[in-house]
């Protein structure tokens, strides 16, 4: 994986740069669209290509790994072949997932013990067998298992925590050196910055990121329930010491203020569940603000969903229609609603890149921060 840096904004830390993998190129900053079972929810592959633009998708370890099975996948020849995805793919190791299972896991220094969200099944997720499971799904980029410490941690436990990820992080690298991609191309390694919200923890797991050399890193651990501000002071931290030959990867992050605020501070990569999950629950972001679309207010609202939107449903459905759609539990109002919100994010990113290079990104994203969070 190549990471080319082509423009840096002279008034923040905002960059805009290329990605190049085996599977294609990839412009940033870039928004990465969730698919984890292997598909972007209610989203067509066609769809996802043409009208949403986007570069790359996320899958899941832990997700895939409980099905479709490492058997299917590697019979398919991993996943590229297995959903028809021919651009790049990022696969999260599992970490978060796992570590969200409150109560139904057990973590020891040997890995992580949980439970099946599915059938209960008992399953033992170790570094190296994160590092093996992600080579047999065969993304472009892997993530290192981690443990995501919770926002409210306290100063003893994000330590304890920290050292334990960073214990498991040599061990990915090992395990990853030691294997190769079972398809013919190259996969690469990110590891993760974690440290919760203690600047000493955060600026020693951001030196320790830095010296591996690794193709791109990524700053977890964050968004998990600490207070914003604290998030935004976290990435500046961490930024200063991550190389800035190599991309930023803010993982899980967030509203349209989050990105625009980590583009300022040098993140060049995001992913998130918010544009799909919450567009299925009705909410609709627009360049001017976001909608409830379970609102009385739309009922009779005939105009189009969004005037000049980034995709072809936001002219050719009305705020009624979808209002409709949403409210009678239509496959088609989820359909919608995930096409315009993904389209929103990645032409926002876009935006973000077109302002970089154009030398003004600082003052339209002061304005683009106000008007994306307006309540309409
Ligand atoms: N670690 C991993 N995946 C993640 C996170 C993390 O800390 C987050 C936190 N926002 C989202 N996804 N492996």
């Amino acid at each position: 994986m190549k990471f080319e840096l082509q423009h840096t904004d002279p008034r923040s830390n905002a960059r805009a740069g290329v990605i190049t993998t085996d599977h294609g190129h990839i412009e940033t900053p870039v928004f990465m669209p969730v698919g984890t079972i292997g598909s972007v929810k209610a989203v067509q592959m066609t769809e996802l290509k043409e009208d949403i633009k986007a570069q790359i998708i996320l899958g899941n370890t832990y997700h895939l790994y409980l099905r479709p099975g490492l058997k299917v996948l590697e019979g398919a020849g991993g996943l590229h072949r297995f959903n028809s995805w021919n651009r790049p793919i990022l696969t999260d190791s599992g970490g978060f997932q796992v570590f969200s299972l409150a109560g139904n896991r057990k973590l020891t220094e040997e890995g992580a013990e949980f439970r099946s969200h599915i059938d209960g099944s008992k399953h033992f997720f170790t570094p190296e067998k994160v590092m093996d499971i992600q080579r047999t799904i065969g993304a472009d980029i892997i993530m290192a298992f981690d443990e995501c410490t919770p926002g409210d941690a306290d100063y003893a436990y994000a330590k304890k925590s920290l050292d334990l990820t960073e214990r498991w992080l040599k061990r990915c690298i090992d395990r990853f050196k030691e294997t190769e991609c079972p398809y013919g191309y190259r996969q690469t390694l990110f590891p993760i910055v974690q440290g919760c919200v203690f600047p000493d923890l955060r600026r020693r797991a951001a030196e320790n990121v830095a010296s591996l050399e690794a193709d791109g890193n990524a700053i977890g651990g964050l968004a998990v329930g600490e207070p914003t501000e604290k998030m935004y002071e976290m990435v500046e931290l961490v930024n200063e010491i991550l190389p800035k030959d190599k991309p930023r990867y803010l993982m899980g992050v967030g509203t349209p203020a989050n990105l625009l605020e980590a583009v300022e501070r040098g993140v060049d990569m995001f992913d998130c569940i918010m544009p799909t999950r919450n567009g299925r629950n009705g909410q609709i972001f627009t360049k001017n603000g976001i909608l409830n679309m379970r609102n009385e207010r739309w009922k009779e609202d005939f105009s189009p969903i969004e005037e000049e939107g980034a995709s072809f449903v936001d002219t050719l459905y009305s705020k009624a229609y979808l209002r409709h759609l949403i409210n009678t539990n239509e496959i088609l109002g989820l359909q919608i609603a995930s096409v315009h919100n993904l389209a929103f994010y990645t032409w926002l990113m876009r935006e973000a890149r077109k302002h970089i290079i154009e030398g003004d990104f600082s003052s339209w994203k002061r304005i683009m921060v106000e008007r994306t969070m307006q309540r309409l």
